[in-house]
């Protein structure tokens, strides 16, 4: 048991420090879990759109889960970019590699305006949510105006 328990905690160790690309087996794997990322974060993002738009009513508990998820999914696409991932089923430009600092400028930028935003679903007012959606979505479009293929 201790032995056991001695290995598992090396395991989580040694995939902490490991490098980002480490943690999928193949190219093809990341370009799959950050394009889901994406699919699942836009569906919750679109949720909040719906509400600031009024195409959907407002609902504040809603409003605050679906922000919830877009912060915590905003997280996750960016150590799928690794060496090798350019290349296959993807629209990702060779942008993104060319000059990684301004890629990751980026998802910086759209983190902090979705952390915004997840600050003004919980405000719970539509109001709060209708000023923090527009910039948010911006940095979505900026990203995908410089780094997505048509
Ligand atoms: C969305 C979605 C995006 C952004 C983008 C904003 O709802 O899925 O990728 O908004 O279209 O311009």
């Amino acid at each position: 048991m201790k032995t056991i328990l001695s290995m598992l905690t090396a395991v989580v160790a040694l995939s902490m420090t490991l490098p980002a690309q480490a943690q999928f087996a193949k190219p093809e794997d990341a370009i799959k879990y950050r394009k889901a990322t994406f699919t699942v974060m836009s569906t919750h993002f679109g949720r909040l759109g719906a509400m600031a738009n009024g195409r959907l009513p407002y609902d504040a508990k809603a409003a605050s889960e679906n922000a919830e998820n877009v912060v915590t999914l905003a997280k996750l696409p960016w150590a799928a970019f690794g060496e090798g991932t350019d290349k296959g089923e993807t629209k990702a430009r060779p942008e993104i590699w060319k000059d990684a600092a301004k890629f990751k400028q980026a998802s910086d930028n759209m983190q902090t305006a979705v952390g915004k935003l997840s600050q003004a679903a919980k405000a719970g007012n539509v109001d709060a949510l209708k000023v923090a959606f527009g910039p948010a979505a911006d940095t979505c479009k900026a990203c995908h105006d410089d780094y997505r293929a048509k």
